[in-house]
C-alpha cells in the first residue's frame, strides 16, 4: 500500500527525532566533563551565588551520635569539643558504633528546627550529613553506618529536614566531613580508595537524592587531603550539579588563586575588613558545635546581632550554629536567642538583606555604616542606645534628607558641622527602654554622602610609627598628616586632644613614659580620629648584649 505524504513525513520526523535523541544520549555519554574550576566566568559565578549572597544569614546544625554522650565519657567530662568526643576520649570504633546505635530522637521535629531558622530571619540551613565521626544522617546506600540502618530511629533525617525546608522556603545545604574516624580506609595510603569508593558515591547520592543548594566541606587539614583532590572533587560535584555552591574547605585553603571553593569560611571570627571575595563566618552560640551538657557560655542576643551587622558591613554572611540534644531538642537558650533575633529582624531586617558595604564600615566600636544595595540610602547602626543625641562624623546627610530611626515613624531633627552630625532622639523615646522601636542595635536611615575627613596624624620616633615605642634617655617625636593645611593638636598626659590642646609646630623631645594622643583638624572638614602613641623609657638597655642566650637544664639536674 502506498503511503500518504502525511505518513511519509511523519515517519521521516520520527526517524529524525530518534537519531537526534540517540546523538544526545551519545553526546552526554561521551562529552568531557567541564572544568568548572578554571573556566567559569565571573557572570556565571555571580548568577550561581545570588541566592547565597542575598540570604546573608543561615543556620548551622551540628547533630549526630555525639549528641548522646554530650561531652561526657564514663562519667567524666571530656576536654575538647563535644562533637570531637570520639577522638577526645579515644573511644574505639566498635564502642562508638554502639553509642550511635542508640540514637533515637523521639522529639526530633524538622518543622520546629526549620521554623526556628525561618523566625530568626535566616534564609538557609546547613546540616551535618556526616561529621568527623563518620556517622551518616541519611539512608546511604554506600554504608550501613547511618541513622536508618544502624539506629533504632530508622528514619532519614536529611530527607525530613529537606522536605521541611522546601515547605518553609529555606535553602537546604549540607555539611560533609572529608575526615572520617570510622571508615577504615580514610587514613593513610588507602585514602584515595576511600575518596573514590566512598566519598564520591556518597556525595553523588546526596546531590542526586537531596539536591542541596550548597555543600560545606570540613576536615581538609588532614595530611591525606590534597589541593588536587579538592580541585578534582570540585569539578566532579559541579558536573553533577552545575548550580551547586561549595565552600573553600574542599581545598586546603593554602593559596588564594589555586584553591577551589566558592567562598571563604572564617570560623568563630569575623573578617576585620571589607573583602572582595565572598565569605561566611560560622559561629557557635556557646562554646561547642555539638550538644554539650552544661555548656552555658552563651553569647547574648545583643552580641549575636552585633556580629550579624558587623559581618554585613564587611560584605559577609553569618552561619549561626545550634546543637540539638540527643532527643532532637534545641537548647532552650538557643531558641530564645533565635526568637529575639527574629523580633529584631522583623523591624530592622532591611539593613541585613538590603545592605552592602559602604566605602568604610565603622566609626569606633559602636557604629557601623552600611549602604542599600542600590546605593540610594545609607544605614547607620548604633550598637548603643544613643540617649539624647546620636553623633557620627563619616557621612553628611544630603541637604534635604530626612533621617529615620527604623521602626519609628516620624523624621528626626539633625544638624551638621565640622564636628560631624548630631541627630536628636525624640523625647518620647527617652527613659523607659520599652518605648524604643527595638531592644537592640538601632538603625538610622538617610540619604548621605561621605564626609570630607582629615587624615589621622602619624606619630613617629626615628621614622617608626607603630603604636608602642621603647627608647633610652630621650627621643624626638615627629607628627605628620596627609591632609594639607591641617593642624595637629596633641596631649602627652593621655587626655583627649582638641582645638585647645597644644598645637604641633616642630619635632620635640620627650624623656619620660607617656601616652601621646593627637588629632588633625582643618576648618571645613571633619576632624580626624585620634592617634595614640605609647612611649616607654628603658634606661638600662645598653647593659644587655644583643642576641639570644639560654641556659640548659636536665630534669634530673633540677632536683
Ligand atoms: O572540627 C570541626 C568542628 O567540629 C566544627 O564542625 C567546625 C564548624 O566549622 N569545623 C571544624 C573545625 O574547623
Amino acid at each position: 500500500m502506498k503511503k500518504s505524504l502525511y505518513q511519509k513525513s511523519f515517519i521521516k520526523n520520527l526517524i529524525l527525532t530518534a537519531v537526534f535523541l540517540l546523538l544526545l544520549i551519545f553526546d552526554s555519554c561521551t562529552s568531557e566533563p567541564r572544568d568548572f574550576f578554571s573556566t567559569e566566568t565571573p557572570e556565571e559565578k555571580n548568577e550561581r551565588m545570588q541566592w547565597w549572597r542575598d540570604g546573608r544569614f543561615g543556620m548551622f546544625i551540628h547533630w549526630g551520635a555525639y549528641s548522646i554522650p554530650a561531652g561526657y565519657y564514663q562519667g567524666e567530662e571530656v576536654q575538647g569539643l563535644a562533637e570531637w568526643i570520639m577522638d577526645g576520649a579515644g573511644i574505639p570504633v566498635e564502642e562508638y558504633e554502639q553509642i550511635a546505635a542508640e540514637l533515637n530522637p523521639q522529639h526530633f521535629d524538622p518543622a520546629n528546627w526549620v521554623s526556628l531558622a525561618k523566625q530568626a530571619g535566616m534564609k538557609y540551613l546547613t546540616i551535618t550529613s556526616k561529621h568527623h565521626d563518620g556517622f551518616c544522617l541519611w539512608d546511604s546506600k554506600v554504608t550501613e553506618y547511618d541513622i536508618v540502618d544502624h539506629s533504632p530511629y530508622g528514619r532519614d533525617v536529611l530527607k525530613m529536614v529537606k522536605e521541611e525546608c522546601e515547605k518553609q522556603g529555606i535553602e537546604f545545604c549540607l555539611y560533609y566531613s572529608t575526615m572520617d574516624w570510622h571508615h577504615p580506609q580514610a587514613k593513610g595510603e588507602e585514602f584515595p580508595l576511600y575518596l573514590e569508593n566512598y566519598m564520591k558515591p556518597q556525595l553523588k547520592e546526596l546531590i542526586e537524592n537531596y539536591h542541596p543548594s550548597m555543600l560545606w566541606f570540613d576536615g581538609q587539614w588532614i595530611e591525606e587531603w590534597t589541593e588536587e583532590m579538592g580541585r578534582d572533587l570540585y569539578n566532579y560535584l559541579r558536573n553533577l550539579d552545575p548550580d551547586i555552591i561549595i565552600n573553600d574547605r574542599i581545598g586546603k585553603r593554602e593559596t588564594d588563586e589555586d584553591s577551589p571553593g566558592d567562598y571563604q569560611t572564617p570560623e568563630q571570627l569575623i573578617m576585620t575588613d571589607i573583602l572582595d571575595d565572598d565569605w561566611e563566618t560560622c559561629m557557635t552560640m556557646n562554646d561547642n558545635w555539638g550538644f554539650k551538657k552544661g555548656d552555658d557560655n552563651w553569647k547574648s542576643t545583643d552580641m549575636l546581632l552585633q556580629n550579624l551587622v558587623d559581618i554585613v558591613s564587611k560584605g559577609g554572611n553569618y552561619l549561626l550554629n545550634i546543637g540539638p540534644d540527643a532527643d532532637g531538642v534545641v537548647p532552650v537558650i538557643s531558641v530564645t536567642r533565635l526568637q529575639e533575633i527574629g523580633r529584631w529582624m522583623d523591624i530592622n531586617g532591611e539593613i541585613v538583606y538590603d545592605g552592602k558595604p559602604f566605602q568604610f564600615f565603622s566609626e569606633g566600636e559602636k557604629i557601623r555604616y552600611i549602604q542599600s544595595r542600590n546605593e540610594d540610602y545609607l544605614y547607620l547602626a548604633s550598637f548603643d542606645w544613643p540617649e539624647e543625641y546620636l553623633h557620627f562624623k563619616y557621612v553628611v546627610p544630603e541637604e534635604n534628607s530626612t533621617i529615620h530611626l527604623i521602626g519609628y515613624e516620624k523624621a528626626l531633627e539633625w544638624e551638621a558641622g565640622d564636628w560631624g552630625v548630631k541627630v536628636k532622639i525624640p523625647e518620647e523615646l527617652q527613659g523607659d527602654p520599652s518605648k524604643r522601636p527595638s531592644d537592640h542595635i538601632w538603625v538610622f536611615k538617610m540619604k548621605a554622602n561621605p564626609a570630607e575627613t582629615v587624615k589621622n596624624p602619624l606619630i613617629s620616633i626615628k621614622g617608626q610609627s607603630a603604636d608602642k615605642h621603647v627608647f633610652q634617655n630621650s627621643t624626638l617625636i615627629t607628627m605628620t598628616t596627609e591632609t594639607t593645611n591641617a593642624d595637629i593638636f596633641y596631649t602627652t598626659d593621655g587626655s583627649v586632644p582638641d582645638r585647645n590642646s597644644k598645637r604641633y609646630e616642630a619635632p620635640f623631645t620627650m624623656n619620660n613614659n607617656a601616652l601621646i594622643r593627637a588629632v588633625a583638624i582643618r576648618e571645613g572638614k571633619v576632624d580626624s580620629d585620634i592617634t595614640d602613641f605609647h612611649l616607654i623609657r628603658i634606661d638600662e638597655l645598653d647593659k644587655y648584649e644583643q642576641g639570644v642566650s639560654y641556659h640548659y637544664f636536665e630534669r634530673d639536674n633540677m632536683k
